[in-house]
Parts: structure tokens; sequence; C-alpha cells
């Protein structure tokens, strides 16, 4: 409902935002497809999704996701890649070299792959605790060979400060920085994302969450991504599709770009 003026006309700064901000998103959708930690230490290295509980491969994602960048003329193409420094707060290995808060469930000594500890600080900060995994420069911190990277794709890195992990593409886990993901995306004037990779329940979910908040029709293509937990992955799935998200197919996705 638009305000009129005295010549009945619709306000035009009220149409102007309305028109930037609703009707070009449906009339005039501009597309990025961004593709989560589609890196070796996922699918065949130090944290293969292979090896956690939801016991998934994450190498079946490689070739959808290349028929996909094949087929579907996106507006944009980025690539993020978890990029960890050798101390990163992330890892098992590191767990002895910063104290707990006396809130954590678990002690120090006794923390096991997968655990969740709460380190102190202010705030005291929630970490799972992974395997040493896509330590910058390293091969399992490459993008899988197979996977296609696109001419103009544009890389984003993630999790290089040593003492926040980051799981979405958008923000650490604190939300003290985030990675510019945004500002590209703002700059390229892009409505909707679409999200693949890896992992489904960690950073193809955050990720997802941090989009949608930032107003970004938000797709998830579920046979382009693969996860760590059954039941996390459902978790993810249901919070995604009740804060208005979609979750589609790559055999959906054409139609719709
Ligand atoms: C990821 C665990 C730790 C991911 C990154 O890319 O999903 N998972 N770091
Ligand atoms: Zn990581």
């Amino acid at each position: 409902v638009f305000d009129r003026n005295s010549d009945g006309l619709i306000d035009r700064k009220e149409f102007k935002l309305c028109w930037n901000n609703w009707i070009k998103t449906i009339v005039k959708p501009v597309s990025a497809l961004v593709l989560v930690d589609v890196q070796n230490d996922f699918i065949s290295g130090t944290l293969d999704v292979r090896n956690c509980p939801a016991g998934h491969n994450g190498e079946e994602i490689i070739k959808p996701i290349n028929r996909l960048l094949d087929s579907v003329r996106f507006d944009a193409v980025f690539y993020s890649l978890d990029w960890h420094p050798i101390d990163h707060v992330s890892f098992i290995d590191n767990v002895l070299h910063r104290p707990l808060h006396e809130s954590s469930p678990v002690a120090a000594n006794e923390a096991k792959v997968f655990d969740t500890v709460v380190f102190d600080g202010d705030p005291p900060m929630y970490q799972k605790l992974w395997p040493k995994h896509c330590v910058q420069n390293s091969w399992g911190a490459e993008l899988h060979k197979d996977l296609k990277v696109a001419e103009d794709g544009i890389k984003i890195y993630k999790g290089t400060n040593p003492e926040v992990d980051s799981y979405s593409v958008f923000w650490d886990n604190m939300k003290l920085t985030d990675t510019k993901l945004d500002a590209q995306l703002k700059s390229r004037n892009i409505t909707d994302v679409y999200l693949c990779g890896l992992a489904y329940d960690v950073c193809v979910g955050s990720t997802a969450a941090d989009s949608i908040s930032s107003g970004y029709r938000t797709i998830l293509i579920e046979d382009c991504t693969r996860g760590v937990d059954l039941l996390s992955i459902e978790q993810t799935k249901q919070s995604i599709i009740k804060s208005h998200g979609i979750v589609t197919n790559s055999s959906d996705v054409a139609d719709m770009v």
C-alpha cells in the first residue's frame, strides 16, 4: 500500500524503496552460487566426513556441483575455504594451549574429537573440537582436484583468526569479523544465494542462516551437500525451512535461475 501525493500518484521515495528491496528481487533475480568448503580434508583428509557419525561421502557432491556449474548461468560463483592457522582454537591438538572456563562440560585432558568445551574469555566461548584440518597452504585445505573452478570464481577465506572458529561464510562464530562476502554480494546486486558444499549441518547450515538473516533469498541444494550428524542435519534443514529458506535438488535449479 503506497502513500499517494496530491495528484494521486504513488510517492516516489516509497516506490523506489519497494522497487529496489522487493519488486526487483522478484522480477529480476540476481543469483550467486556459494560453494562451501569443498576441500580435501572434508572429503578424504583429516576431517573426512565418512568418519563422522552420519558416515556421508563428500566426494559424491563433486559431480552434481560440476553439472550445475556447466548447466546453470549463475551471476557470480563463490568458493569458500576453511583456512586455519596451525594453532587454531578448533583443533583438538591445541586444547591444552588455552584455559577452559569453569563451566566447560569436559576437562581439557579428557577432551575427545567432537566434544564441546568452553574456553575462558569474555564472553566464554563454546567450541566443538575437530581434528586438525584445512591448515593454510596444506593439501587438505585445497579445493578437491575435480571441482570445476569458474574462471571468475571468487574465493572467500574463513577461520583465519587462531582464537575464533568460523562456520558461516559470512561471519565468524562470535560475530567479531565478517569475511566481506556480504559486501561482495551487495556490490553485485545479488538477490538469491544458492548453497552447496560441506558440511551440511556445520558450515553450510551456518551460512544459510546468515544468508537468510542478511535478506537473501536462500536456496540449499540438498544433493550437493553432505553432513556430519543425521539428527543435526535434519534440524538444520527444518530450521532453514522454518525461516523461509528453500531446500531443493540440483535438477530443479535450472528452472529457478
Ligand atoms: C567445517 C568443521 C570444522 C565445515 C569447518 O566446513 O563444515 N566443519 N571446520
Ligand atoms: Zn574448520
